[in-house]
């Protein structure tokens, strides 16, 4: 190339100009203005089949460097990866590998390349905080590293991978990227912007990802939040799917065998999905007894008037719908009106008032689907296994209801047809057992796959907000109403797991007084001057384990005439249960 004043002119190897700016009628700053912007635009990354160039000797004088053991890894497709399905539950990781990026020759599509570049995929099996770090970038080397995440929606093809974060500093300045992320697959791509490489030093990446998964109490979600039912919903929604969304086999993706380029599916988290074992989406517990009456009741309700009014044994649409919207704002009633047609004709229309959580529930999740529930009976057997789910054992008071919502993963691979469809089915089948006989939610089971997280439901908002993974989570609350005791008098009490009894004491004299419990079981007193929330200690005045043997407490305190305390009584380390009975004496 010859640069002078105005022109530039482009010549070959034996001097002969090739090029030159005035033919073209621009001068030389728009030609250097133009290369600049060549320079600096970003690279991209690759994302399918590649083709090494082996014979590039008169472009590339030297011989490709030495390749480390993880090529060659030069686009998403080809990505090394970094960890595997755990056999239990999956627990946080970190992956460390040495690499390096050599020189070589290759082509994507029409885009050449004369520099390696290393694509890593790890996958996520619950929500995660996630650090990636590029370090021992080699001296008079730039490598930058970039976060891509595999589009997890339906139809997604090969190329549906989306840019989440970027770090590009310059010269051998190590590279860090830091991000919360929901379960799926994910890829680094570590590369040189300008195509420094170095095949004897190894740069140093490491992934570590955190779970944020953690269960949860029961009594705890009970007695602290006040809640009366809570929601596990998995960190995984499959091809982004909702939990309820389906009650039926949907369509997710199809492959065609006949080209390449029809191949609409080719989601890479779905290998965890082809056990045949039911995989949970989200489930219900549900340990409040009046809640799960309403809701039986509602049902009994329905299933009166199904089978008394409807006439018509066809069903080809159903409609379920809030009509005040069960959000708190809405009040105390809540209204579902369920609909049904056969063809355009309306068959069926009631409106039931309940509480808005009760309605909310039904509504979003136990409305059937249109396909599955298409004739009365149907509809009739769908709402007799639901109220056979709500019913369990009503006679006892502390029981605790599990419904899961399951999904399975397959594709139609009939011999002979080309065009492979994959779907995930959503149809229910009742279940032989519903009650849960721990205190515990965990946040992984074997049915569940990956990690979910736990919400307690108070009311109608906390639903949308457990099935939208929102972030409202509830405050801690006081449960428990406050009972007055006086002097001398005797106080039965029942505790469970979790449970306080909050006790106020007026003293009607200056004085010594003791405050305890007799019978058996190991309780634990705490003494305030006024209630606080679940299992705060704020302000509390004093305390007391086994103070009145045999595993009572015993609190002794000096009180003003007049003076108000109140007393919290509760079992030893919040677990222990059983029957007490709470006594108040004066001393002096
Ligand atoms: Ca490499
Ligand atoms: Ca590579
Ligand atoms: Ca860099």
């Amino acid at each position: 190339m010859r640069v002078n004043n105005n022109y530039m002119d482009i010549e070959d190897s034996s001097h002969n100009i090739t090029a030159s700016t005035i033919a073209r009628g621009y001068s030389v700053g728009d030609v250097l203005e133009s290369e600049e912007i060549e320079t600096i635009e970003e690279k991209t990354p690759c994302y399918g089949e590649y083709q090494i160039l082996s014979n590039e000797g008169e472009i590339m004088p030297l011989a490709a460097d030495k390749k480390d053991q993880y090529e060659s890894n030069n686009s998403f497709a080809a990505a090394t990866k970094l960890n595997s399905q755990p056999s239990g539950r999956p627990v946080s990781f970190t992956v460390t590998r040495y690499a390096t990026l050599h020189r070589e020759s290759w082509l994507w599509g029409l885009i050449k390349r004369g520099v390696d570049e290393d694509y890593y995929r790890f996958d996520l099996f619950g929500n995660a905080s996630v650090t990636i770090s590029l370090d021992n970038i080699p001296s008079g080397c730039n490598y930058d590293i970039k976060l891509y995440q595999y589009d997890n929606e339906r139809y997604a093809g090969e190329q549906d991978i989306t840019l989440l974060r970027s770090s590009t500093k310059t010269g051998n300045a190590s590279e860090t990227i830091t991000k919360t992320l929901v379960a799926g697959t994910y890829y680094v791509w570590v590369y040189s912007p300008n195509d420094t490489s170095n095949a004897t030093s190894n740069y140093k990446l490491r992934v570590k990802a955190t779970y944020s998964a953690k269960n949860e109490s029961i009594a705890q979600l009970r007695f602290n939040k006040g809640a009366k039912a809570a929601m596990w919903v998995s960190d995984y929604n499959p091809c982004g799917i909702k939990p309820y969304s389906y009650s039926d086999k949907v369509e997710v993706g199809y492959m065609s065998a006949g080209t390449i380029s029809a191949a609409k599916f080719q989601n890479p988290y779905v290998r965890y999905f082809t056990s045949g074992q039911p995989i949970e989406h989200a489930v219900l517990y549900v340990w409040d007894k009046d809640l799960r009456i309403q809701m039986r009741n509602l049902l009994t309700e329905l299933y009166n008037e199904v089978s008394s009014d409807l006439k018509d044994k066809k069903l080809t649409k159903m409609k379920w719908e809030l009509l005040d919207s069960g959000s708190a704002s809405a009040g105390t009633v809540g209204r579902l009106a369920i609909t049904l047609f056969n063809g355009s004709t309306q068959i069926f229309k009631r409106i039931f008032k309940f509480a808005p959580i009760v309605v909310s529930l039904l509504k979003y999740i136990f409305a059937p689907s249109d396909e599955v529930i298409t004739t009365k009976e149907n509809l009739l057997d769908y709402i007799r296994d639901v109220r056979t789910a709500l019913e369990a054992n009503k006679d006892t008071g502390n029981e605790v209801v599990r419904i899961p919502f399951t999904y399975f993963y397959s594709k139609t691979n009939a011999i002979g047809i080309t065009h492979i469809s994959h779907y995930f089915d959503f149809t229910q089948s009742p279940q032989d057992k519903y009650l849960y006989d721990s205190d515990t939610i965990p946040s992984w089971n074997t049915n569940s796959i990956v990690h979910g997280t736990i919400y307690g439901i108070i009311d109608a908002d906390d639903i949308t907000n457990a099935i939208n993974h929102g972030k409202n989570s509830l405050p801690d609350i006081n449960t428990s109403t406050v009972k007055t005791i006086s002097l001398n008098s005797s106080m039965p009490g029942n505790i469970n797991v979790g449970e306080y009894h909050w006790y106020k004491f007026t003293a009607p004299s200056t004085g010594m007084y003791s405050f305890y419990t007799e019978n058996s079981f190991d309780t634990y007193g705490e003494l305030f001057n006024s209630v606080v929330p679940a299992r705060s200690i704020t302000g509390r005045l004093t305390y007391n384990n086994n103070g009145n043997g045999n595993l009572n407490f015993k609190i002794d305190y000096q009180l003003n005439a007049g003076q108000i305390v109140y007393l919290r009584v509760r079992g030893n380390g919040w677990t222990k249960t059983g029957n007490y009975t709470l006594r108040i004496a004066k001393l002096s």
